[in-house]
């Protein structure tokens, strides 16, 4: 049978493709471990530059899959502990994700609902096909957001419609994603693929480093007053500026050439 992980590479562009699309592409165990260890590989391969992950059929992810028997209720058994779940595997995905060495697009082809609409706004850039939505479905079966849910949607979208969309679990369309800043952009279902890989391989092509740098940077001023921050700008500054892709940035400038980035 085809793994639930799909993984191909085009250039420099690593693709992984959820691939259970019967149950929307919803979560269960083997998914969990394929991506975790693809993840990995795609993290240590020094070919990757970066990664995009998309869903197979029409949706991208329905989160968890709640059928699965370690997360269904059974009257006959005593409650399952979703803390665990939540620890073992939701958790460690979204840090692998959000410390990736490499930028990550996301192409929402379809509906993302649950874990999966948080996963997905894991990534850097985010894009959306017209007939896409995000669903924080957690309230309705009696849950909080997860998998970052709570620290991403205020970030994102302030408090005032994270808790909106939190609490309401209304289906939220990809144009209207792109409207509150929600995702990067909304685009034409037909187009969805050929602009993400664009998009991807001019991020392979820029000075990774920085790249991640300013992930790390950004992720973590949310916690810092303008004077830690600048401290932490400039020890950034200082590494990346020892980087051979600075030099390469500034040589490829003073000489009108396209520079060759290598830095990873
Ligand atoms: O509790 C814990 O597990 C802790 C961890 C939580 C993390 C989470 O992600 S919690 C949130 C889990 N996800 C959801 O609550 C979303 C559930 N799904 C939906 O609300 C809807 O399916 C969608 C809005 C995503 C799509 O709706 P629609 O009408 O386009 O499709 P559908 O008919 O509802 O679904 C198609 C099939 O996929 C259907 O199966 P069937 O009837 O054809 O055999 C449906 O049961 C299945 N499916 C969809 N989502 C899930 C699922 N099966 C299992 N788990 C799912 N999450």
């Amino acid at each position: 049978p085809e793994s639930l992980i799909l993984k191909s590479q085009t250039g420099a562009v690593r693709t992984l493709t959820f691939n259970r699309p019967a149950a929307l592409n919803s979560f269960n165990g083997e998914m969990h471990a394929l991506l975790r260890a693809e993840l990995e590989n795609a993290a240590a391969d020094t070919s990757v530059r970066c990664v995009l992950l998309t869903g197979a059929g029409r949706a991208f992810c329905a989160g968890q899959d709640l059928s699965d028997p370690l997360v269904s209720p059974d009257a006959a058994q005593p409650p399952k502990d979703l803390g665990v779940v939540i620890e073992r595997y939701y958790g460690p995905l979204v840090r692998r994700l959000r410390s990736m060495p490499v930028p990550v697009v996301v192409a929402v082809n379809g509906v993302a609902a649950g874990a999966g609409a948080n996963l997905a706004l894991c990534g850097d850039l985010v894009l959306a096909a017209r007939s896409a939505s995000f669903i924080q479905a957690f309230g309705k079966i009696g849950l909080i957001p997860d998998s970052g849910g709570t620290w991403l949607l205020p970030r994102l979208v302030g408090r005032a419609r994270a808790l909106g969309l939190a609490l309401l679990g209304d289906k939220l369309p990809a144009e209207e994603a792109e409207r509150i800043g929600l995702i990067w952009r909304c685009v034409e279902d037909a187009e969805l693929m050929a602009q993400a890989q664009a998009l991807a391989e001019r991020l392979a092509g820029m000075p990774t480093k920085a790249l991640v740098a300013t992930r790390l940077a950004m992720d973590e001023a949310q916690h810092l007053d303008l004077t830690h921050a600048l401290t932490a700008e400039a020890k950034l500054q200082r590494e990346l500026g020892l980087a051979h892709d600075y030099q390469e940035g500034v040589a490829a400038f003073g000489a009108k050439r396209a520079p060759v980035f290598t830095d990873r």
